[in-house]
Order: structure tokens, then C-alpha cells, then sequence
């Protein structure tokens, strides 16, 4: 999942370094460092670090890395800065944005800065003095290559820190809209090549534009750090649509002695009745007790299907003859599930294209027959844009409550599971990941984030950093 889109992403700080490179070569403003560069993903580890397990994080701190913390720490009024420095992410990092203006007062603090810097980079100087001349013509080729990096296709893939490629700014530089326009650009159509919604795309680049605009840069880890915060800020804001869990709702309905009603809706073919067995078996796993209802009357071997699954899962199935009403099937499950105490009533429906008025018509007859707390879109992950198209347009005939994205295992891209829940305002509740009955994920915006900034998509656990 998200392959594409997380190689934009690094891309987009790769160019932005590119940017600021060559025009401070330009200006005779670049000192070519030797130290630590971060890659674009490791500011995830650190972030996933630093909640584990704060204190054994800064213990494994590089020295030289523990020296430009220590730098910031001086050169700043704000005592809070040493923190700042390493909470990546968080919205407080705009302390160090100044507004653009101000890039003469930075320079002013930059000479100030001079004898602590000159001490701090002549630590490198010293051991590079005593190497001898093969050392300096490898260092020379290493520059050549750093030099050439813009213009290496496979510079994307090499996601690991590295030693050499850092630099800094003799006077520091400020990010302004100018250095930003291209690659802005090229971010969104990255975004909408990987099937993100035209507003989320939108939505993404102007908050990063915002986030970005006004950053001091005085070394290229800067610009590695803030790139990613602020793409994973301006992503965080899109995927983070409140909304209440199924598991907490059907506990909210028991307390009252009904049966939480849930109806799936959808396109042909999205996923919608192996949903139904995946939570019937998510939720009899939970120790509740769900029943089905086979309401999808209208296919040819619907009723089989959806029988098949609740009888491999162990649940109830109410169904009726082949082209019965659908309405009276659901209502059926439902006054069932209240006779029984059952916990969850799950509503299959027949699969439909928006554009079909009657197929349309008769799924809000099912929900006004058998009121359901919950409708729910089922979408395919891999349709991208259409899905999200869909589930607008079953949103404004139906005004669905939440949205399953199936296939999730399958799609590369990941641009549905990104825009939709912004498109609709709705939350995603699950993601299908695969054919079994225990490929379903509940929807976690936290591990979303996860998957699209650390280098492996995994979980990162302080052991493996
Ligand atoms: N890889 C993968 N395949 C899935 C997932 N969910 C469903 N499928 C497959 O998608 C196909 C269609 O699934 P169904 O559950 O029949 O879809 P439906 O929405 O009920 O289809 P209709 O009733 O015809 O509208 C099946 O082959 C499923 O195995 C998933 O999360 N991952
Ligand atoms: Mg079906």
C-alpha cells in the first residue's frame, strides 16, 4: 500500500534540496559537510522512538547529531527548543519558521552563530587534516556524486541514512513560495497519478505550502525534517475524520437491548457480502452475536453466497425465495435479532450502480423498512477515484453514515483510502486486506499515518531502529 505516493513524498524533499542547493551555489552560500544524512523515512523511526521510549532515544543520539542539538538549544531564547527539536510532527515546530522578512535579522543571527558553528564544523576539519591525499580525492568523488544526485533516477530508492551529502548554509536560507512552485507542483500530480481526490491533492499542497513558506534552512537535514512534517501534518488533517467505532456502537445499542442494524451498499463486485462474513466472523471473535441478512434478492446465486460465508463463519442467515422483497428480508433479520438479543444485524444488498434509479430506489426502501444505524459504502481500493466518486453518489442518495474500503491488500496506490473519507466526510470504519475471513483491519488513522511515513510501512519498534 501506498508505494507510489510515499516515493512523491521523499521526492518532494529531495527536490526541495536540489532547489535550495543550487541556488545557494549560486550564491557562493554551500559547505559541504561530512556527517549523518537523514533519510526522508527516518524521521518516522525517530518519531515512533521518541514516544516508545524518550530516554533511550536520546541516549543513542550520534555525537554530531547531539552537537547541532546542542547548538540549537544555545542559540535559542526558547527553552522548550530541545524538545522542539526532536518531537518531528508536531505543530509547535513553527517556532523555527520565521516570516520572510525576516532573512536579513537571520542572517544577523547566523554571524552571531559563526565562532560556535566554526568550533562545532572544525571538529571534521581537524580529522580531515589528518588524511591524506587518496582520502581527499575520495572525498572529492563523493562530492561529485552528492553533486550529481539530482540527476540519479534510483536516488528515490535509497532510503537508508548515509553518510556524506550533508551540507550546510554559510548565511542561512528561507524557504519562500518561489523555490516551492515546481515542486508543488509536481507533488500534485504525483498525488493525483496515485489516485488521490483533486481536493485532497489540493488540500495537501497548501497546507504543506503554508507549513513550508517562511522556514529558516541552515543544514540539509532541515529540509529533510521539515518536508516530512509537514506532508505528514497536511496528511494527518485529511485523515482525520472523528467519528465513532462499529465495535463502540454496537456496545452503545446492547446498553439500550437493541441489535446495531447495518446496512452495506455499493457497486457491483466491491466486496460487500465477504465484508459481511468478515465481520460476522471480526465479531463473533469479539463474543457477540451477529445475524445476516441475505437482501440481496436480485443476483443469480447471491443467496448461496452469502449462506456459504454464514455458515463457514457459524452465524445465522435469514433469507427468503430468489426476487423476494429485500426490505422484507432485512426488517426479518431485524426483528429477529431483537427476539434473540443478538448484538448485529448485518444487511446485504444487492449490488448497484448509482446511475440505476431503481436499483437506487429500492435500496431506500430498505433502509426506510428496516432503519438501519449504520450505512455503510463498501468500496474497492483499486477503482481509486471511482470509488470515491461512488461513494458521493451514494452518499447524497442515501446519506451514508461510514465506508469500507476492501482490496486494500491489492492496491498500490492508495489514493482511496486517502481522499474518500475527506471527499464525504464520513469516516472509513475498516479495510479489507484480503480474501479470508480475517483479512479486516479496523480503520486506525495512526497506522494509516504509519504506513505512508516509515520506510517499511511496519509497525517500527525501538528493537529494530
Ligand atoms: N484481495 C481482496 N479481495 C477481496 C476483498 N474483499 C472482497 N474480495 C474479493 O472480491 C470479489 C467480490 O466480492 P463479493 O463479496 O462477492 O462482492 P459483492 O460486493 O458482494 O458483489 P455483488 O454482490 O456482485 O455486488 C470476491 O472474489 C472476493 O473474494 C479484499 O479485501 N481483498
Ligand atoms: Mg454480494
Amino acid at each position: 500500500m501506498f508505494e507510489s505516493l510515499k516515493k512523491k513524498f521523499s521526492r518532494t524533499s529531495d527536490k526541495l534540496e536540489e532547489e535550495l542547493i543550487e541556488e545557494a551555489q549560486e550564491e557562493n552560500n554551500l559547505e559541504e559537510e561530512s556527517g549523518k544524512k537523514f533519510s526522508f523515512f527516518s524521521f518516522g523511526k525517530k518519531d515512533k522512538k521518541e514516544e516508545d521510549d524518550f530516554e533511550s532515544d536520546v541516549a543513542e543520539i550520534p555525537q554530531e547529531v547531539e552537537s547541532i542539538h546542542e547548538e540549537a538549544e544555545e542559540t535559542s531564547d526558547d527553552k522548550d527548543e530541545k524538545s522542539g527539536f526532536w518531537s518531528f510532527g508536531k505543530k509547535s515546530d513553527d517556532d523555527n519558521k520565521e516570516p520572510l522578512e525576516e532573512e536579513e535579522s537571520a542572517e544577523e543571527i547566523q554571524e552571531e552563530e559563526e565562532p560556535k558553528k566554526s568550533h562545532f564544523w572544525s571538529r571534521n576539519k581537524e580529522e580531515d587534516a589528518e588524511e591524506s591525499e587518496e582520502a581527499d580525492e575520495k572525498t572529492e568523488e563523493k562530492k561529485s556524486r552528492f553533486w550529481s544526485r539530482s540527476n540519479d533516477e534510483d536516488s528515490e530508492e535509497d532510503e537508508e541514512d548515509e553518510p556524506g551529502g550533508m551540507f550546510s548554509f554559510i548565511t542561512a536560507k528561507t524557504i519562500s513560495e518561489k523555490h516551492l512552485e515546481d515542486i508543488l507542483w509536481e507533488l500534485e500530480m504525483g498525488l493525483l497519478e496515485g489516485d488521490v481526490a483533486m481536493e485532497v491533492a489540493s488540500a495537501v499542497v497548501d497546507s504543506v505550502k503554508d507549513d513550508l513558506v517562511g522556514r529558516k534552512i541552515k543544514r540539509s537535514n532541515d529540509i529533510t525534517e521539515y518536508t516530512y512534517n509537514a506532508l505528514r501534518n497536511a496528511v494527518a488533517e485529511i485523515i482525520d475524520i472523528p467519528g465513532k467505532s462499529m465495535t463502540e456502537m454496537i456496545e452503545a445499542k446492547k446498553a439500550q437491548g437493541e441489535p446495531l442494524v447495518v446496512m452495506f451498499v455499493g457497486i457491483n463486485g466491491t466486496g460487500k457480502t465477504t465484508t459481511i462474513g468478515k465481520l460476522a466472523n471480526y465479531y463473533l471473535k469479539k463474543g457477540y452475536t451477529p445475524v445476516i441478512a441475505a437482501a440481496d434478492t436480485f443476483r443469480a446465486g447471491a443467496i448461496e453466497q452469502v449462506n456459504y460465508h454464514a455458515d463457514n463463519v457459524g452465524v445465522k442467515l435469514i433469507k427468503h425465495q430468489k426476487g423476494s422483497d429485500p426490505a422484507a428480508v432485512a426488517f426479518d433479520a431485524v426483528e429477529h435479532a431483537k427476539a434473540q438479543g443478538k448484538e448485529l444485524v448485518l444487511i446485504d444488498t444487492a449490488g448497484r450502480m448509482q446511475t440505476n434509479t431503481n436499483l437506487m430506489d429500492e435500496m431506500k426502501k430498505i433502509k426506510r423498512v428496516a432503519k438501519p444505524d449504520l450505512v455503510v459504502f463498501v468500496g474497492d481500493a483499486l477503482t481509486g477515484n471511482d470509488a470515491t466518486h461512488q461513494a458521493s453518489k451514494f452518499n447524497e442518495a442515501i446519506d451514508i453514515d461510514g465506508v469500507i474500503l476492501t482490496k486494500a491488500d491489492a492496491d498500490s496506490k492508495g489514493g482511496a483510502s486517502l481522499s474518500i473519507g475527506y471527499v464525504i466526510k464520513k469516516p472509513i470504519l475498516f479495510l479489507g486486506m484480503g480474501q479470508g475471513y480475517d483479512d479486516i483491519r479496523e480503520y486506525d488513522a495512526d497506522w494509516m499515518l504509519n504506513q505512508l511515513f516509515s520506510e517499511s510501512g511496519e509497525e517500527v519498534t525501538v528493537d529494530e531502529v
